[in-house]
């Protein structure tokens, strides 16, 4: 029996695998009207106390929306059982398998416009928002220390000292940026750790395409990719969207000089961020917006450096020299957003003020 014949069988779904969407990490398929997700388990070690994780976030979020009269089927992912009650299926060559509903006629997006953007971002600070009661305490940490900036500069180092393949004679010019903005890296793992920032559950992960928007009216229907949602800083949720939502280049846009930052797009993010989270924000989260999209450009540049470095393991490449690329357009986007500090203060200065 082919292993997509047995996911259907302990599933007892319907047949046909069609690859969707454009996930760095998970093997993603659609089959009629259920999205089938093979877990990348060596990213995420231990499946069981990740969809312990997704069922917690999952049935809490579903009974917030049922009690504010909203469609708790569309607003967030709907998770399937097998027939023998399990939260997914370990195949006979040893995959994990899960599968949800398909949130129907809905769309997510690479690159967007300012006024899906906005609305995207709205749905990202509503998120936030619908978890402000969670406890935390409950859930597991599904990937240590994932946005600990500094340990993520000491793989780099510690990789970048092996040098298992020999590529680190190529980007010395990277290596000695990132070590000579050592320094910032530190500054929300500080603040959190001394309480100036609060400690919030998070979703981690916010790209621009694990947010779902209405196919016809661009509305935000659901936050999706939850396997990250841990505790974490709200910073770490708008930096992250920033980054990508604004670049004016494709993730692994090979020439540098595309990469630059959309101010557009930045104040629509914003706007809309700040509309739904309110009064929730603190005053030095506000603070730190700015900062908090460069933080995550250099972080993540950290980290697909590391990757390149040690041999494409943990991101899907598709091409030689992929993650390099990605590597370089996130620092160049780092620079850019140093350079334009001051009007990237302003638009948030602009918006929190409404
Ligand atoms: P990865 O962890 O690999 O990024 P995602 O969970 O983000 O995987 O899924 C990849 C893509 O599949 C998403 O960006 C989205 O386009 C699509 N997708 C995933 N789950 C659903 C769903 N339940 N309904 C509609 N689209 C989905
Ligand atoms: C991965 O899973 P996906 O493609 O939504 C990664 C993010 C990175 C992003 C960069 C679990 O996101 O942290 O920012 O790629 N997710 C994980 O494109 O590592
Ligand atoms: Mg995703």
């Amino acid at each position: 029996m082919s292993i997509a014949s047995e996911v259907f069988n302990a599933y007892g779904i319907p047949a046909e695998l069609i690859p969707f969407g454009n996930g760095h990490i998970n093997d993603t398929y659609v089959s009629g009207d259920y999205v089938i997700q093979r877990i990348n388990t060596s990213v995420f070690k231990d499946p069981v106390k990740l969809m312990e994780n997704i069922i917690l976030v999952t049935s809490f979020l579903q009974k917030k929306l049922k009690s504010m009269g909203m469609d708790s089927e569309r607003g967030t992912l709907n998770l399937l059982y097998t027939k023998d009650g399990k939260s997914y299926y370990t195949s006979s060559d040893g995959a994990a398998y899960r599968v949800c509903k398909l949130i129907k006629n809905t769309v997510s997006y690479d690159k967007i416009t300012p006024e899906l953007l906005e609305k995207a971002a709205y749905g990202f600070g509503f998120f936030q928002r619908l978890l402000a009661d969670f406890d935390s305490s409950a859930l597991h940490e599904t990937i240590p220390d994932f946005h600990n900036t500094p340990k993520r500069y000491c793989a780099l180092m510690e990789a970048a000292a092996l040098d298992p393949l020999g590529r680190c004679s190529l980007i010395k010019e990277e290596l000695d940026y990132i070590s000579s903005v050592k320094d910032e890296l530190s500054v929300v793992t500080d603040a959190l750790a001394n309480k100036a920032l609060p400690w919030r559950v998070t979703h981690n992960d916010t790209k621009i395409n694990n947010v779902l928007l209405d196919k016809d009216s661009g509305e935000f229907v659901a936050v999706i990719d939850l396997d990250t949602v841990m505790p974490g800083s709200l910073l770490y949720d708008y930096g992250d969207a920033v980054r990508s939502g604004a670049n004016t280049a494709k993730e692994d846009e090979a020439d540098l000089s595309l990469v630059g930052l959309d101010f557009e797009n930045v104040r629509a993010f914003t706007k809309g961020f700040l509309t739904s989270i309110g009064d929730y924000i603190t005053p030095k989260e506000t603070e730190l917006l700015p900062f908090s999209v460069r933080l995550l450009a250099l972080e993540l540049s950290i980290r697909f450096l590391t990757d390149y470095i040690m041999g494409d393991t943990y991101f899907k490449t598709s091409r030689e020299g992929q993650n390099l690329d990605r590597a370089r357009c996130q620092l160049r986007l780092a620079q850019v957003v140093q350079e334009n500090m001051d009007e990237l203060k302003e638009i948030v200065r602009a918006c929190a003020k409404k």
